[in-house]
């Protein structure tokens, strides 16, 4: 019974989480975020998805890890390839990430 109250209520918290994140300022903010680094794993031209391998990305609050962007420019699809070394800043849009910018890495 405790066991099952526990995890009631550490599910709750991620509502909060999002309901904060609503009120967070947009695109201004998202522009100035810093660059996170990453390495482009596969391109999915027909998704419009990038999937990339992360490290820490404050600006929507996840961890390092790899997984699908989708992009603001759909021509960066045709741009970036897999193995491409890149610095980029992420933002939620309708509850999806996406590459708000990037460059490529040295
Ligand atoms: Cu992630």
């Amino acid at each position: 019974m405790r066991l099952i109250f526990s995890l009631l209520f550490a599910l709750s918290l991620p509502a909060f989480a999002q309901h904060d994140h609503h009120a967070s300022p947009p695109a201004a903010a998202a522009k100035a975020a810093p660059l996170t680094e990453g390495t482009v794993k596969k391109v999915d031209k027909t998704a419009s998805e990038v999937v990339i391998q992360h490290g820490q990305l404050d600006s929507i609050g996840m961890p390092p890890m790899t997984m699908s962007f989708g992009v603001t420019d759909k021509s960066w699809l045709n741009k970036l390839k897999a193995g491409d070394k890149i610095r980029f800043a992420a933002e939620m849009k309708a509850g999806n990430a996406i590459v708000s910018r990037y460059e490529l890495a040295k």
